[in-house]
């Protein structure tokens, strides 16, 4: 049996087995939360993602978590929103499924995600979240390594898009917002 709990707060500070990065193809860092990993987690991650040299959009890489409490850093790369037009809906959940796929292959038992596409990327909020949540969820079902997955909402709005996805699936919440 594994849980699922959407929580607030900086993913940087999971102590988590592996935590998720909304990377872009380059892997060489970025703004949101690709900037906060890459400063938390110190320079030998930007070597690392040179030599891995990038990744696709609906894909992932994993990494060392460097100086992160964490153990690994799973980048994946998110479609930017391009108005429903070039697939991002399947694209945004192969970024969560190859993301526990790889979280399952390194044997962790606890993992956390950011909101992915939903920053810079623009993807519809309402829409991510439904997305993120049920195929999280999807995943689980199978008896997998994982014992707890969060998904970490930097801010209020983030937060009050998930809870209520949710609370329409009669799923408890952590935090009221
Ligand atoms: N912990 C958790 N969530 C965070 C953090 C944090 N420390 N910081 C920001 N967020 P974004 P994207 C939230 O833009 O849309 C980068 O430049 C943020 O509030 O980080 O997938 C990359 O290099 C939002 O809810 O990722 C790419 O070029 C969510 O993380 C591009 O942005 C995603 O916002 C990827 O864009």
């Amino acid at each position: 049996m594994s849980n699922f709990s959407v929580v607030k707060g900086n993913i940087v500070n999971m102590k988590v087995d592996a935590i998720v990065n909304a990377a872009n193809t380059s892997l060489m860092g970025g703004d949101g939360v690709d900037g906060a990993i890459h400063r938390a987690a110190g320079a030998e991650l930007l070597s690392c993602c040179r030599r891995i040299g990038g990744c696709k959009t609906g894909d992932a890489v994993i990494t060392p978590g460097f100086k992160l409490d964490a153990k690994y850093i799973i980048h994946t790369v998110g479609p930017v929103w391009n108005n429903g037009l070039t697939n991002e809906e399947e694209l945004l959940r192969q970024c969560y499924k190859k993301s526990l796929d790889l979280a399952v292959e390194y044997n962790c038992r606890t993992v956390a995600f950011p909101s992915i596409s939903t920053g810079a990327y623009r993807f519809p909020l309402a829409k991510a979240a439904e997305i993120a949540i049920n195929t999280i969820l999807e995943y689980l079902e199978q008896d997998t390594c994982i014992e707890d997955v969060y998904m970490v909402c930097f801010d209020y709005n983030t937060m009050a898009a998930y809870n209520k996805v949710m609370r329409a699936l009669g799923r408890e919440v952590e935090e009221d917002y």
